[in-house]
């Protein structure tokens, strides 16, 4: 089993923890990083986070996870509402998905309550701030057997 855990995010989450704090929190993505490591270091798996604007970057990665991790926790941003090119990707990744959001998408604009990646998610969290991608990460040790 290829011992890392994938962490992709979508356009804009480079600004988390700069703009919005009220929505998005205070918290950037490295402190998600770390959060997450301190989570699956000691169970002997690594984090790759990684933030893109560009969705066919994060498809590149995606393929990429297909050979080098053994799951993926993914915060598509916008394209979680747009993107059937990411939910594609996502079905040829044969490992356990997790999609993250921090805000609770359900309590917001019409067009957020709509996900293409939930077609292939084990698992869905929203609305937990950046806990989330712990949850996540969480889930996807124990769907690994990690
Ligand atoms: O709640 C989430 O995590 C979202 O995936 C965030 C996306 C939004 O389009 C989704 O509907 C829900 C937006 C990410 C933008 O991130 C920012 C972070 C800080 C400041 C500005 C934008």
């Amino acid at each position: 089993m290829n011992r890392q855990i994938y962490i992709l995010n979508g356009p804009n989450l480079n600004l988390l923890g700069q703009r919005e704090p009220e929505i998005y929190g205070h918290e950037t993505l490295t402190d998600v990083e770390l959060r997450c490591a301190a989570i699956a270091g000691p169970r002997g798996v690594q984090i790759r986070l990684l933030q893109s604007n560009h969705e066919g970057q994060l498809i590149d990665w995606i393929h990429e996870a297909r050979h080098a991790a053994c799951g993926i926790v993914i915060n598509p941003a916008a394209f979680t509402h747009t993107s059937v090119a990411i939910l594609d990707a996502l079905n040829a990744f044969e490992g356990p998905v997790i999609e993250v959001h921090i805000s609770n998408v359900h309590k917001r604009e019409a067009f957020r309550h709509h996900s293409y990646v939930s077609a292939r998610a084990e698992g869905v969290i929203a609305g937990l701030g950046i806990e989330g991608y712990e949850a996540a990460t969480r889930r996807v040790l124990t769907l690994v057997g990690a």
